[in-house]
């Protein structure tokens, strides 16, 4: 008895019922009436694009003098899967229970996380997905977290007062949501943020995330900020993210830091950023 075939990673191909077949399902409209010749105008098109074996599943009137296809056909390339390098968030998404606990043991206080969508953009609908107690696709937002004080500011929010804002709370991390990408407004108003936050010195101080359907982490990177997520991100992958890059600084900072002597140590008045973090969790804050 045979298994399944093999796949190929070298030649990674779509796979429709048979391993390799390299079947893809298109969907398009044409702006004519659904009719013998239009479906024939599909069926070449489809072959114009190197589809071979083409086959109409349906042709719908999607309006007046419209028709819509959906359409399988064959392509015959393939990509190599071992040679793909992506440049992504380098954070494993954890449940919130276990976000929680982390910060509580490994911090000891809570993280304050101020988000916003910015400019003139009024899509509010993501900033919330990501922030509000009721969360997205079954995960719950940022507000749920007992470790993290979550500050939600909604749209239309200026630059100068989502940062303004973000030193007040002694924010640990700003979260800034983009929609409206017409003429790269988006990449305007993200760049122009981030170097509103350079000269402001926060950079080192507070994790910068964008988020937004046409967003991803290379974009956010190029923009300045230390994360992007795009569509279909959900709560969990935010504040898993936070709290990582979070202990990742954490860390860095103490291993460059000299350890102090044990004599002279004793006797010094503890700095600004050991008083803070051994204050009891949510009365106040302590800094990296
Ligand atoms: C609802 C909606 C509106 C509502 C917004 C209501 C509200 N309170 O938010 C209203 C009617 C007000 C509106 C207005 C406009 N809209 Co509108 N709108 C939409 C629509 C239908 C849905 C958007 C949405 O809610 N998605 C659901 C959320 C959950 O998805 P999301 O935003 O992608 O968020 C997820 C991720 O992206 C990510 N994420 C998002 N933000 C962040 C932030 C962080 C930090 C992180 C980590 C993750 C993250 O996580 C979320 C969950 O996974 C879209 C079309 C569509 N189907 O997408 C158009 C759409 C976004 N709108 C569009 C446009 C053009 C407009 C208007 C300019 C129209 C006009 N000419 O007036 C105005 C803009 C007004 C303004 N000043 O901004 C265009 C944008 C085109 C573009 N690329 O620029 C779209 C795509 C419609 C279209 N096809 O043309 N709109």
């Amino acid at each position: 008895m045979s298994g399944p075939k093999q796949v190929n990673l070298k030649k990674l191909r779509p796979y429709g019922d048979i391993m390799d077949d390299g079947t893809v399902q298109l969907c398009f409209t044409l702006p004519v009436e659904p009719s013998p010749e239009a479906k024939e105008a599909a069926i070449q098109f489809c072959q114009k694009m190197g589809f071979a074996e083409v086959k109409v599943a349906t042709m719908e009137k999607a309006a007046q003098g419209f028709s819509t296809f959906v359409i399988y056909g064959n392509t015959k390339f393939s990509v190599d899967f071992t040679s793909i390098h992506v440049v992504k968030v380098e954070s494993q998404t954890k449940p919130r229970e276990e976000v929680d606990e982390l910060i509580r043991t490994k911090i000891g206080r809570k993280l304050v996380v101020v988000g916003a969508c910015t400019g003139f953009d009024a899509h509010t609908v993501g900033i919330d997905a990501i922030m509000n107690m009721k969360g997205f696709a079954g995960d719950y937002g940022l507000e749920r977290y007992q470790w993290l004080d979550a500050r939600n500011l909604g749209a239309q929010v200026a630059n100068d007062d989502l940062l303004q804002r973000a030193i007040e709370l002694n924010a640990d991390a700003v979260l800034v949501s983009k929609v409206v990408t017409q003429h790269n407004i988006h990449i305007k108003d993200l760049k122009d943020l981030m170097e509103r936050a350079r000269k402001m010195g926060l950079m080192e101080k507070m994790i910068f995330v964008s988020g937004g359907p046409r967003m991803t982490h290379p974009l956010a990177l190029e923009c300045g900020f230390d994360a992007g997520f795009g569509v279909g991100t959900k709560p969990s992958d935010v504040a898993s993210y936070i709290v990582d890059e979070y202990l990742k600084r954490k860390a860095s900072e103490e291993k460059k830091a000299p350890a102090p002597k044990a004599s002279s140590a004793a006797k010094k008045t503890p700095t600004k950023k050991a008083a803070a973090q051994k204050k009891p969790a949510g009365k106040g804050k302590g800094r990296r």
